[in-house]
């Protein structure tokens, strides 16, 4: 299959590349390396090197003999760069990564909630007109987020409601009450993808995932070079990632709030399981199809005590502090998310395990010497004084 997937210079953008490529996939990657230059506006790197994007490929290929194309450019500011894209490759798939990934970051300023809002929802935008123009067949899986829904007080469905109003029934977009900036503008680009399938008839998978965690894959561990921007800041760190590298830091584990806060999570591998799954098993011609896709739901504290107790297996003897959280969000709250979409085309998840956050912890420890701690305290605010 052709598959241009948008962002593969990213943590979860880089292993697919290379997983698809494994497996005989003609792959090709567009990115424009923003990612490289919001870390370094907000002066935070992954906690491992990383190779520019032409080194991994040119790695990659020395190891294992497959190929994978580039093309460098802006898919948000510049229409005739992405048409000329989709004319040139004709993808088959479309797996679109390429999005501003943090809620921090979107809350940041003006400047930074308008910075991921145009280049998420325009770069989508872009997407869905080149894909009506050059490849209207194509089946495009877009990454969106469980965020999306935020906690409501009733069960979340996978994307969709079924309603009775009235005594009238229909079947709407399950309604959504976002945490950030960041999830709204995911929110924004699955009503208009939803439009895209509805008014011209695109095929779109919007995968709604949960809180990724995970330093590797079985590409990303061929060679430290073909290593994933594995972040521990309080910007782009996603929770359990930075747990892990406090406790290695010898940081106290930062739980924001109480820690009663629910998520839904999932494992870097079964990121990439749950992109083929979509792959393999194509929406039809003007289906707008919803993925919940985590595994598993934890409280922010039952995590920090899992990552505690492997740690202290380690002697780290690893400290948990309750601060101020930083955000506006629901602590105790409801949450009963639906997940059975993707384990019916047959995902087997890899769960949270000690011997899992070992492994990671292991990892983490090794490139010990890079972590910097001015990094991990937040502070960026949610609410406005
Ligand atoms: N949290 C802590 N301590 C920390 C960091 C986070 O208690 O040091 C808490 C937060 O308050 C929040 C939860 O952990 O309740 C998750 O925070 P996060 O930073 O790990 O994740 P989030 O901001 O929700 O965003 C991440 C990714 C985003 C993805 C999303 C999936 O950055 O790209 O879309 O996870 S989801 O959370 O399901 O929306």
């Amino acid at each position: 299959m052709k598959i241009l997937i948008l962002g593969g210079d990213g943590y979860l953008g880089w292993p697919t590349s290379m997983h698809l490529a494994s497996k005989g996939h003609n792959v090709a990657i567009v990115d424009n390396m923003s990612k490289r230059v919001w870390e370094a506006e907000c002066s935070v790197e992954p906690l491992f090197p990383i190779s520019t994007i032409a080194t991994r490929i040119s790695i990659f290929e020395r190891l294992t003999g497959f190929k994978i194309d580039t093309y460098v450019g802006d898919i948000a500011k510049n229409h005739r760069f992405i048409y000329k894209v989709f004319q040139e490759f004709s993808p088959d798939a479309i797996i679109h990564y390429a999005e501003q990934p943090s809620a921090p970051y979107s809350m940041k300023s003006r400047e930074s909630c308008f910075e991921t809002q145009r280049n998420n929802v325009l770069g989508n935008l872009n997407v869905m007109f080149a894909m009506a123009k050059y490849t209207p067949n194509a089946h495009l899986i877009k990454l969106g987020t469980m965020g999306e829904y935020g906690t409501p007080n009733i069960d979340i469905e996978e994307g969709w409601l079924d309603i009775t109003h009235k005594g009238r029934k229909d079947r709407v977009l399950y309604p959504k009450k976002p945490h950030s900036f960041y999830h709204l503008s995911k929110v924004h680009d699955s009503h208009n993808l939803e439009f895209g399938c509805r008014v011209w008839g695109l095929k779109v998978t919007d995968l709604n995932q949960g809180v990724v965690y995970g330093t590797s894959t079985k590409e990303t561990d061929l060679d430290p070079k073909l290593f994933t921007s594995f972040h521990y800041d309080h910007i782009f760190g996603t929770v359990l990632n930075r747990f892990l590298v406090q406790s290695v830091a010898n940081i106290p584990l930062t739980i924001y709030g109480d820690g009663t806060q629910t998520r839904p999570a999932l494992n870097i591998n079964d990121t990439i399981k749950c992109v083929e799954i979509a792959l393999n098993n194509p929406a039809s011609k003007g289906e707008f199809r919803v993925f919940n896709q985590f595994t598993e739901s934890f409280k922010i504290n039952d995590l920090a005590n899992l990552v505690k107790e492997v740690g202290d297996e380690e002697s780290l003897n690893v400290n948990i502090q309750n601060i101020d959280n930083p955000r506006t969000e629901q602590m105790s709250h409801y949450y009963n998310a639906k997940n059975t979409n993707l384990k019916d085309l047959g995902l087997n998840p890899i769960y949270l395990s000690k011997n899992v956050l070992k492994e990671m912890l292991l990892k983490v420890i090794e490139y010990k010497n890079r972590i910097d701690i001015k990094t991990i305290m937040p502070d960026i605010k949610w609410a406005k004084k």
